[in-house]
Protein backbone atom coordinates (compact mmCIF):
# COMPACT_ATOMS: atom_id res chain seq x y z
CA UNK A 1 0.00 0.00 0.00
CA UNK A 2 0.76 3.22 -1.21
CA UNK A 3 0.29 6.18 2.05
CA UNK A 4 2.22 9.83 2.97
CA UNK A 5 3.14 9.97 6.39
CA UNK A 6 1.94 13.17 8.31
CA UNK A 7 3.54 12.51 11.84
CA UNK A 8 6.25 10.97 13.39
CA UNK A 9 6.64 9.90 17.05
CA UNK A 10 9.74 8.79 17.99
CA UNK A 11 9.99 5.17 15.57
CA UNK A 12 6.14 5.04 15.14
CA UNK A 13 4.86 6.72 11.87
CA UNK A 14 1.23 7.85 11.17
CA UNK A 15 0.64 6.90 7.68
CA UNK A 16 -2.75 8.31 5.66
CA UNK A 17 -3.67 6.00 3.09
CA UNK A 18 -4.66 9.00 0.44
CA UNK A 19 -7.72 7.36 -1.05
CA UNK A 20 -9.64 5.66 2.11
CA UNK A 21 -7.67 8.00 4.05
CA UNK A 22 -7.39 5.49 6.75
CA UNK A 23 -4.55 6.07 9.52
CA UNK A 24 -1.77 3.31 9.90
CA UNK A 25 0.21 3.39 12.34
CA UNK A 26 3.65 2.11 11.36
CA UNK A 27 7.30 1.08 12.11
CA UNK A 28 10.01 1.60 9.59
CA UNK A 29 12.27 -1.42 8.33
CA UNK A 30 15.74 -1.42 10.37
CA UNK A 31 17.24 -1.41 6.77
CA UNK A 32 16.82 2.22 6.63
CA UNK A 33 18.82 2.69 8.98
CA UNK A 34 21.89 1.22 7.45
CA UNK A 35 21.43 3.05 4.11
CA UNK A 36 21.63 6.47 6.50
CA UNK A 37 17.59 7.41 5.33
CA UNK A 38 15.01 7.79 8.50
CA UNK A 39 11.43 7.84 6.76
CA UNK A 40 10.51 11.98 8.13
CA UNK A 41 6.76 13.34 7.80
CA UNK A 42 5.86 14.42 3.56
CA UNK A 43 7.68 11.14 2.83
CA UNK A 44 5.61 8.88 -0.03
CA UNK A 45 6.15 5.29 1.09
CA UNK A 46 5.33 1.83 0.26
CA UNK A 47 3.57 -0.25 3.49
CA UNK A 48 2.30 -3.27 4.30
CA UNK A 49 -1.08 -3.30 5.27
CA UNK A 50 -0.78 -6.52 7.82
CA UNK A 51 2.50 -5.79 10.07
CA UNK A 52 2.28 -2.29 9.69
CA UNK A 53 5.64 -1.91 8.37
CA UNK A 54 6.87 0.65 5.76
CA UNK A 55 9.03 -0.96 3.11
CA UNK A 56 9.78 1.69 0.97
CA UNK A 57 10.86 5.61 0.73
CA UNK A 58 9.95 7.19 -2.68
CA UNK A 59 11.99 9.87 -4.27
CA UNK A 60 11.71 13.20 -2.48
CA UNK A 61 11.22 16.26 -4.43
CA UNK A 62 12.74 17.75 -1.32
CA UNK A 63 13.67 18.03 1.66
CA UNK A 64 14.16 20.50 4.64
CA UNK A 65 16.24 19.64 7.64
CA UNK A 66 15.04 21.78 10.24
CA UNK A 67 12.12 20.60 11.04
CA UNK A 68 12.66 17.57 9.15
CA UNK A 69 9.75 17.27 6.28
CA UNK A 70 10.19 15.83 2.92
CA UNK A 71 8.08 16.98 -0.53
CA UNK A 72 6.35 20.10 0.54
CA UNK A 73 4.85 22.27 -2.41
CA UNK A 74 4.48 25.58 -1.21
CA UNK A 75 5.85 27.58 2.33
CA UNK A 76 3.39 29.64 3.81
CA UNK A 77 5.16 32.82 5.20
CA UNK A 78 2.82 34.45 7.94
CA UNK A 79 3.30 37.90 9.16
CA UNK A 80 1.84 39.94 11.59
CA UNK A 81 1.36 43.50 11.20
CA UNK A 82 1.64 43.92 14.85
CA UNK A 83 2.38 41.63 18.00
CA UNK A 84 5.33 40.64 16.38
CA UNK A 85 5.63 43.87 14.13
CA UNK A 86 6.15 43.09 10.04
CA UNK A 87 10.27 41.55 9.82
CA UNK A 88 10.54 41.72 6.51
CA UNK A 89 14.38 40.91 6.35
CA UNK A 90 13.58 37.04 7.60
CA UNK A 91 10.47 37.37 5.21
CA UNK A 92 13.19 38.31 2.26
CA UNK A 93 15.46 35.51 3.20
CA UNK A 94 12.79 32.93 3.96
CA UNK A 95 11.29 33.52 -0.14
CA UNK A 96 14.91 33.75 -1.06
CA UNK A 97 15.35 30.41 0.39
CA UNK A 98 11.98 29.04 -1.08
CA UNK A 99 13.41 29.89 -4.56
CA UNK A 100 16.50 27.84 -4.03
CA UNK A 101 14.51 25.16 -3.12
CA UNK A 102 12.32 25.81 -5.65
CA UNK A 103 9.14 25.62 -4.10
CA UNK A 104 5.60 28.21 -4.48
CA UNK A 105 5.40 30.82 -1.95
CA UNK A 106 2.15 32.36 -0.39
CA UNK A 107 2.52 35.41 1.67
CA UNK A 108 -0.33 35.40 4.69
CA UNK A 109 -0.14 39.11 6.52
CA UNK A 110 -1.93 38.51 9.55
CA UNK A 111 -3.66 40.85 11.95
CA UNK A 112 -4.74 43.10 9.79
CA UNK A 113 -7.04 44.40 12.56
CA UNK A 114 -4.85 45.90 14.81
CA UNK A 115 -3.18 48.48 12.23
CA UNK A 116 -4.65 51.08 9.38
CA UNK A 117 -5.92 49.72 6.08
CA UNK A 118 -2.63 51.24 4.54
CA UNK A 119 0.18 50.29 6.17
CA UNK A 120 -1.57 46.95 5.20
CA UNK A 121 -1.56 47.74 1.73
CA UNK A 122 2.36 49.08 1.71
CA UNK A 123 3.31 45.74 2.66
CA UNK A 124 1.14 43.86 0.17
CA UNK A 125 2.02 46.28 -2.92
CA UNK A 126 5.76 45.24 -2.08
CA UNK A 127 5.16 41.65 -2.55
CA UNK A 128 2.24 41.55 -5.05
CA UNK A 129 4.72 43.90 -7.25
CA UNK A 130 7.18 40.89 -7.36
CA UNK A 131 4.46 38.50 -7.96
CA UNK A 132 4.01 36.96 -5.61
CA UNK A 133 0.41 35.74 -4.37
CA UNK A 134 -0.25 37.66 -0.85
CA UNK A 135 -3.86 37.07 1.24
CA UNK A 136 -4.53 39.57 4.04
CA UNK A 137 -6.47 37.84 6.64
CA UNK A 138 -7.49 38.32 10.44
CA UNK A 139 -6.94 34.57 11.67
CA UNK A 140 -9.19 34.98 14.65
CA UNK A 141 -12.28 36.34 12.85
CA UNK A 142 -11.43 33.96 10.08
CA UNK A 143 -11.73 36.80 7.79
CA UNK A 144 -9.30 36.29 4.46
CA UNK A 145 -9.37 32.58 5.51
CA UNK A 146 -11.53 31.09 2.27
CA UNK A 147 -9.37 33.58 -0.15
CA UNK A 148 -6.10 31.65 1.81
CA UNK A 149 -7.43 28.09 1.59
CA UNK A 150 -8.27 28.57 -2.15
CA UNK A 151 -4.70 28.91 -2.33
CA UNK A 152 -3.88 26.13 -0.49
CA UNK A 153 -5.59 23.95 -2.78
CA UNK A 154 -3.70 20.88 -3.86
CA UNK A 155 -0.68 21.71 -2.05
CA UNK A 156 1.76 20.67 0.42
CA UNK A 157 2.27 23.43 2.43
CA UNK A 158 3.75 24.26 5.61
CA UNK A 159 3.50 26.99 7.63
CA UNK A 160 6.05 29.78 8.34
CA UNK A 161 6.82 32.70 10.71
CA UNK A 162 8.19 33.61 14.05
CA UNK A 163 6.23 32.79 17.05
CA UNK A 164 3.02 34.85 18.09
CA UNK A 165 2.16 35.73 14.34
CA UNK A 166 -1.13 33.55 14.04
CA UNK A 167 0.15 30.04 12.68
CA UNK A 168 -1.76 27.53 15.36
CA UNK A 169 -5.02 30.16 14.87
CA UNK A 170 -4.85 30.07 11.15
CA UNK A 171 -4.55 26.20 11.25
CA UNK A 172 -7.36 26.53 13.59
CA UNK A 173 -9.27 28.58 11.37
CA UNK A 174 -8.32 25.99 8.45
CA UNK A 175 -10.34 23.42 10.56
CA UNK A 176 -13.40 25.43 11.77
CA UNK A 177 -14.30 25.53 7.92
CA UNK A 178 -13.97 21.74 7.58
CA UNK A 179 -16.65 20.23 9.35
CA UNK A 180 -15.52 16.60 8.36
CA UNK A 181 -11.99 16.80 10.30
CA UNK A 182 -13.70 17.22 14.20
CA UNK A 183 -11.29 14.12 14.99
CA UNK A 184 -8.37 16.32 14.09
CA UNK A 185 -9.28 19.02 15.49
CA UNK A 186 -9.78 17.75 19.17
CA UNK A 187 -6.53 15.97 18.63
CA UNK A 188 -4.83 19.41 18.27
CA UNK A 189 -6.53 21.03 21.18
CA UNK A 190 -5.28 17.62 23.49
CA UNK A 191 -2.08 18.80 22.52
CA UNK A 192 -3.12 22.68 23.85
CA UNK A 193 -0.26 25.26 23.93
CA UNK A 194 2.20 23.24 24.49
CA UNK A 195 5.46 24.42 22.10
CA UNK A 196 5.90 20.79 20.74
CA UNK A 197 8.67 20.52 18.03
CA UNK A 198 6.69 18.21 16.10
CA UNK A 199 6.25 18.55 12.48
CA UNK A 200 2.62 17.34 11.86
CA UNK A 201 0.48 17.41 8.54
CA UNK A 202 -3.46 18.28 8.59
CA UNK A 203 -5.61 17.28 5.71
CA UNK A 204 -8.03 19.65 5.19
CA UNK A 205 -9.31 18.78 1.80
CA UNK A 206 -8.53 16.24 -0.63
CA UNK A 207 -4.82 16.25 -1.71
CA UNK A 208 -4.35 19.33 0.39
CA UNK A 209 -2.42 18.79 3.65
CA UNK A 210 -1.15 21.80 5.95
CA UNK A 211 1.68 21.75 8.28
CA UNK A 212 2.23 24.13 11.56
CA UNK A 213 6.03 23.48 11.64
CA UNK A 214 7.27 25.00 14.76
CA UNK A 215 10.78 26.38 14.65
CA UNK A 216 10.56 26.60 10.87
CA UNK A 217 11.40 30.24 11.08
CA UNK A 218 15.57 30.28 10.83
CA UNK A 219 16.20 29.27 7.54
CA UNK A 220 19.56 27.98 6.04
CA UNK A 221 20.37 30.04 3.35
CA UNK A 222 24.24 30.00 4.54
CA UNK A 223 24.50 27.42 2.03
CA UNK A 224 24.67 30.36 -0.92
CA UNK A 225 27.30 32.34 -2.52
CA UNK A 226 26.41 35.63 -2.24
CA UNK A 227 26.85 36.24 -5.86
CA UNK A 228 23.90 34.17 -6.22
CA UNK A 229 22.12 35.88 -4.06
CA UNK A 230 20.40 38.13 -6.53
CA UNK A 231 19.12 35.11 -8.75
CA UNK A 232 16.69 34.40 -5.92
CA UNK A 233 15.46 37.85 -5.53
CA UNK A 234 13.14 36.96 -8.65
CA UNK A 235 11.94 40.71 -9.84
CA UNK A 236 15.87 41.47 -10.27
CA UNK A 237 16.50 38.66 -12.72
CA UNK A 238 15.30 40.50 -15.69
CA UNK A 239 17.49 43.73 -14.86
CA UNK A 240 20.42 41.77 -14.14
CA UNK A 241 21.51 41.37 -17.65
CA UNK A 242 21.81 44.89 -17.93
CA UNK A 243 24.21 45.67 -15.60
CA UNK A 244 27.35 46.78 -17.06
CA UNK A 245 29.86 44.17 -15.52
CA UNK A 246 29.47 40.50 -14.84
CA UNK A 247 29.60 39.39 -11.36
CA UNK A 248 28.21 43.27 -10.53
CA UNK A 249 26.99 42.95 -6.66
CA UNK A 250 24.29 45.62 -7.56
CA UNK A 251 25.50 47.07 -4.58
CA UNK A 252 28.95 49.40 -4.61
CA UNK A 253 28.68 49.53 -8.56
CA UNK A 254 27.62 53.18 -9.19
CA UNK A 255 24.22 53.65 -10.46
CA UNK A 256 25.24 54.74 -13.76
CA UNK A 257 26.51 50.96 -14.28
CA UNK A 258 23.69 48.97 -12.30
CA UNK A 259 20.45 48.04 -13.95
CA UNK A 260 18.99 47.08 -10.51
CA UNK A 261 20.05 50.47 -8.12
CA UNK A 262 18.47 52.18 -11.43
CA UNK A 263 15.43 50.44 -10.95
CA UNK A 264 15.42 50.92 -7.24
CA UNK A 265 15.64 54.52 -8.07
CA UNK A 266 13.20 54.36 -11.00
CA UNK A 267 10.45 52.58 -8.28
CA UNK A 268 10.80 49.56 -10.73
CA UNK A 269 12.03 47.64 -7.27
CA UNK A 270 11.27 48.60 -3.85
CA UNK A 271 13.72 50.02 -1.85
CA UNK A 272 13.07 47.92 1.01
CA UNK A 273 13.07 44.70 -1.25
CA UNK A 274 16.94 46.13 -2.19
CA UNK A 275 18.02 46.98 1.06
CA UNK A 276 17.50 43.80 2.63
CA UNK A 277 19.10 42.24 -0.42
CA UNK A 278 21.98 44.38 0.56
CA UNK A 279 21.84 43.15 3.77
CA UNK A 280 21.49 39.28 3.79
CA UNK A 281 24.25 40.24 0.40
CA UNK A 282 26.80 41.31 3.99
CA UNK A 283 25.77 38.95 6.02
CA UNK A 284 26.57 35.80 3.35
CA UNK A 285 29.98 37.77 3.04
CA UNK A 286 30.39 37.56 6.79
CA UNK A 287 29.49 34.06 7.37
CA UNK A 288 32.19 33.02 4.49
CA UNK A 289 34.86 35.41 5.76
CA UNK A 290 34.52 33.48 9.38
N1 LIG B 1 -5.74 40.90 16.85
C1 LIG B 1 -5.48 39.71 16.29
N2 LIG B 1 -4.93 38.72 17.03
C2 LIG B 1 -4.66 37.53 16.44
C3 LIG B 1 -4.95 37.30 15.06
N3 LIG B 1 -4.57 36.05 14.78
C4 LIG B 1 -4.05 35.53 15.90
N4 LIG B 1 -4.11 36.40 16.92
C5 LIG B 1 -3.64 36.22 18.31
O1 LIG B 1 -2.22 36.20 18.31
C6 LIG B 1 -1.72 35.34 19.34
C7 LIG B 1 -0.68 34.37 18.77
O2 LIG B 1 -1.32 33.48 17.89
P1 LIG B 1 -0.79 31.99 17.62
O3 LIG B 1 -1.71 31.38 16.62
O4 LIG B 1 -0.58 31.24 18.88
O5 LIG B 1 0.64 32.29 16.94
P2 LIG B 1 1.79 31.25 16.52
O6 LIG B 1 2.85 31.35 17.58
O7 LIG B 1 2.30 31.76 15.21
O8 LIG B 1 1.19 29.89 16.42
C8 LIG B 1 -2.93 34.66 19.93
O9 LIG B 1 -3.26 35.31 21.13
C9 LIG B 1 -4.02 34.87 18.89
O10 LIG B 1 -5.30 34.91 19.44
C10 LIG B 1 -5.54 38.39 14.30
O11 LIG B 1 -5.80 38.28 13.09
N5 LIG B 1 -5.77 39.55 14.97
MG1 LIG C 1 1.80 28.06 17.30
ZN1 LIG D 1 24.06 45.53 -10.85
Amino acid sequence: MKGIIIENISNLYKVIEPIKKELYTCLARGVFKNIGITPVVGDMVEFSEKENIIEKIYDRKNYIKRPKIANITQIVFVISMKNPKPDLLLLDKQLAFAEILGVKSLIAINKCDLVEEKEVEKIFNIYKSVGYNVVKIQANEKIGIKELKENLQGQISVLAGNSGVGKSTIINALFNDTIAEEGQISEKNKRGKNTTTLVKLFEIDKDTFVADAPGFSTFEISEIEKEDLSHYFKEFVPFMEKCSYIGCSHINEADSECAIKRAKNNQEISESRYNNYCKIYEELKNIKKW
